[in-house]
């Protein structure tokens, strides 16, 4: 299976799920910015601090401190395999990325692109029930992922790199479908 990936999708479509049982079964490294984004809040660093109000109301997070978050970690990872889940999340973030990519000689091998209606986005977000899952902040979400991370799926197709996966059903069947664009 491909071992550097990269995961787009909107709020809610299960990229954080499937990420997690991807990496279990191919020994990737999941690298998620949400994740990374509420341990700094949880840890109360200033960091944290920061990014908690703007997550809390479901923006993005500066590029500044992810793109610091996500050159980190990469560049700590000795040649294992990865899989970006929620980064980028923009233009500028995607261009911030091919350079370090380039500079660390690991180039995207495919990017996945969950798809699911807003309908059910919505309905699994309140159903979990975290800190920016109230249904105004979701719907805002959804603003930001049409205006700022959509054209992602624009800029990877044209580099031949993206593969759309239906993201509705059961988490093992959307599993099997995932590892079938990527065998
Ligand atoms: P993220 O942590 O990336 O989370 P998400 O997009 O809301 O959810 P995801 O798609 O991972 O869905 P999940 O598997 O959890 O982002 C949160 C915030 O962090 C952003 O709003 C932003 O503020 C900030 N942020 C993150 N990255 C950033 C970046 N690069 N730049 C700037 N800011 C950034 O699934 C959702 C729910 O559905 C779960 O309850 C799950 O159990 C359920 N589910 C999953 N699959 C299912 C299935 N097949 N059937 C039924 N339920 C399912």
């Amino acid at each position: 299976m491909k071992q550097r990936l990269l995961f787009l999708g909107p709020p809610g479509a299960g990229k954080g799920t499937q990420a997690a049982l991807l990496c279990d079964r191919h020994g990737l490294r999941h690298l998620s910015t949400g994740d990374l984004l509420r341990a700094e809040v949880s840890a109360g660093s200033e960091l944290g601090k920061e990014a908690e109000s703007v997550m809390n109301r479901g923006e993005l997070v500066s590029d500044s401190l992810v793109l610091a978050i996500v050159k980190a970690q990469l560049g700590a990872l000795n040649g294992q395999g990865w899989l970006l889940d929620g980064f980028p999340r923009n233009v500028a973030q995607a261009e911030a990325l091919d350079p370090l990519l380039q500079e660390l000689n690991q180039p995207i091998e495919a990017v996945v692109l969950l798809e699911l209606d807003d309908a059910v986005l919505i309905e699994r977000l309140l159903s979990r029930g975290r800190d920016d899952d109230n249904e105004a902040v979701i719907r805002n979400r959804l603003v930001v992922y049409a205006d700022k991370t959509e054209p992602l799926i624009e800029h990877y197709r044209q580099r031949g790199l993206l593969q759309s996966v239906e993201a509705n059903g059961n988490i093992e069947a959307i599993t099997e479908r995932i590892e079938g664009v990527l065998a």
